[in-house]
């Protein structure tokens, strides 16, 4: 009787582990970290954040924010003005950029005095240098991070107007 039994007990057995090993195949590892699976190429300077997996990506060629933000959106879906969400994001950014100032990718265009990141969240992390948003001759709606000013943030024209010069910096951007 074992003889018939044990054979049939060693396929169940197996078929449970194929249906655990399929099941898993199917479902994406939610550990994994949000990743186009391209390298971390671009800009003058970059660097992944090992945390997140996002790359940033500093460039130096002054820009509008919204040509900068053409610029970021060409390196594919999931790329855009870098949105920083931790103080050793923010870190990371101002490493990049060393003594430079540029575009990250907040903004109060939506509601004047309200910042939003460019995915339209809040800030979880507020950096502002002291006194900013001063939106200095009504015309700052665009935030850049501030090198000589240990990464902290100032809002800025978005572009130069005829009556402005002020508004083409560098940028960083963000691939996730
Ligand atoms: O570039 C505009 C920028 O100019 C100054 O910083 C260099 C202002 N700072 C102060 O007035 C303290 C910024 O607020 C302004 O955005
Ligand atoms: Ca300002």
């Amino acid at each position: 009787m074992w003889s018939r039994v044990l054979p049939l007990l060693a396929l169940g057995g197996c078929a449970q582990i194929f249906e655990i090993e399929s099941t898993s195949k199917l479902q994406p590892d939610a550990r994994m970290a949000p990743d186009s699976g391209q390298p971390c190429i671009g800009g003058e300077a970059r660097e992944v954040d090992p945390t997140t997996g996002s790359c940033f990506m500093y460039f130096t060629t002054p820009m509008t924010r919204d040509a900068a933000r053409s610029v970021c959106s060409g390196f594919g879906p999931t790329a855009h003005l870098a949105i920083i969400k931790s103080a050793s994001e923010n870190a990371l950014v101002a490493r990049l950029i060393g003594m430079d100032h540029a575009f990250i990718g907040a903004s109060d265009d939506v509601t004047e005095g309200t910042f939003l990141w460019d995915d339209g969240t809040p800030f979880q992390l507020t950096n502002w240098n002291p006194g900013e948003p001063n939106d200095a001759g009504a015309n700052e709606d665009c935030v850049e991070i501030v090198g000589a000013a240990a990464g902290k943030w100032n809002d800025v024209p978005c572009a130069p107007t005829p009556t402005n010069t002020l508004g083409s910096y560098s940028f960083v951007c963000q691939r996730d």
